[in-house]
């Protein structure tokens, strides 16, 4: 039983502490029950009364302390949940939310193309092989059955350097590695950089090519055209694109061809039209290669074709100056480039 001063006290301090926040309750805390709090102070009156009334009155104050330190915890535990509540509510992490927008880099065109080719070529069974940029006489021309009278081989058109090598001038010694490291059949691609020694507004010291090669028993002219005209309907996203075969001249194919896709030249429009368009060269490897790489021209055809990647890419996409392929202004790269998120792929169309 409290007596009616206590039951004042207890009422008032029930009232402040229900209606406290952290801060204030802290304080009621301090005021009640610290050291020289009221509740304390009371306690403490106890040691001045003798031992009748202190039983009377003890009781009393204890019951105030207990039910006033029980009053602050449950204050605190409800105020606490609240934070905790109100915490939770604003960290919340919906992980169902797409990536913020971080500043991303953009995919060369070129390596574009190289990915484009690699997804169709690769899903014709070719295997995608690459080499050095240096390479000897031997694998760059001689093996080509490219004569050393040839043009290719003047000084104004390959760069030497001084033991002799040459900064390869098309990716064809890559296939002469091939043959002579693996058996037929043989079925690959070689995009990568080559070099001449020209320079204008439509050559580069430095630009790209890809070149392929298929060598197996009974390989002929229907499979190579098959194999381009599926590769480059593919590449330009045209159904049916013409492709043409025209006779032509290379060392190290016989016969040679170069190869047309219909376009229109007025509006540049690949496979409408009745133009055509040189996009690159191929034809049945010659027997002295084949021979040259350790290969039984008697048992074993191919075919070779090799196209430049910087003139595709150019065609697939409006590009009108070689130039800037290699200034890497990040103007025309977040313009001419690709995103990193969505790489080449067939089902979603090249
Ligand atoms: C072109 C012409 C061509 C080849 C490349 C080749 C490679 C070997 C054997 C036989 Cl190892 N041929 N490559 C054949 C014909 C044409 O490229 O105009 N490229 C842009």
């Amino acid at each position: 039983m409290l007596s009616d001063d206590l039951k004042t006290l207890l009422d008032q301090a029930l009232g402040e502490i229900g209606t406290a926040d952290t801060e204030a309750l802290e304080a009621l805390r301090v005021s009640l029950l610290g050291k020289s709090g009221s509740v304390t102070m009371l306690l403490k009156s106890l040691g001045g009364m003798d031992p009748e009334a202190r039983k009377a009155a003890g009781a009393g104050i204890n019951l105030l302390k207990t039910q006033i330190t029980d009053a602050i915890s449950a204050r605190r535990a409800t105020l606490d949940e609240a934070a905790l509540t109100t915490r939770l509510a604003a960290e919340r992490i919906d992980v169902t939310q797409p990536p913020r927008p971080e500043p991303l880099g953009a995919i060369h065109p070129i390596s574009r193309t190289v990915e484009e080719i690699a997804a169709i070529f690769g899903a014709m069974g070719f295997a995608i092989k690459d080499g050095p940029d240096i390479e000897n006489d031997w694998n760059n021309f001689s093996a080509l059955n490219i004569p050393s009278h040839h043009p290719a081989r003047a000084m104004m058109d390959t760069f030497y350097l001084t033991g002799g090598e040459v900064l390869r001038t098309h990716t064809s010694p890559v296939q002469v590695r091939t043959m002579l490291s693996e058996p037929p059949p043989i079925r690959i691609i070689v995009p990568g950089r080559t070099f001449r020694a020209d320079h204008d507004a439509t050559h580069s010291p430095m630009f790209h090519q890809c070149e392929g090669l298929v060598i197996e028993e009974g390989i002929t002219l229907g499979h190579l055209k098959g194999c381009l005209s599926d590769f480059l309907s593919a590449f330009f996203g045209v159904p049916n694109l013409p492709v043409r075969l025209r006779t032509s001249y290379f060392p190290f194919t016989e016969p040679s061809m170069e190869v047309d896709i219909g376009w229109n030249k007025k509006t540049g429009e690949i496979g409408g039209g009745t133009d055509w368009l040189e996009i690159g060269g191929s034809g049945m490897v010659h027997p002295n290669v084949l021979a040259n790489c350790g290969i039984d021209p008697r048992r074993y055809q191919g075919f070779a074709f090799g196209v430049g990647l910087e003139r595709i890419t150019m065609l697939k996409h409006g590009i009108n100056d070689l130039r800037l392929f290699y200034e890497s202004d990040v103007r025309w790269l977040r313009h001419y480039g690709f995103s990193p998120l969505s790489p080449a792929t067939l089902h979603e169309g090249i």
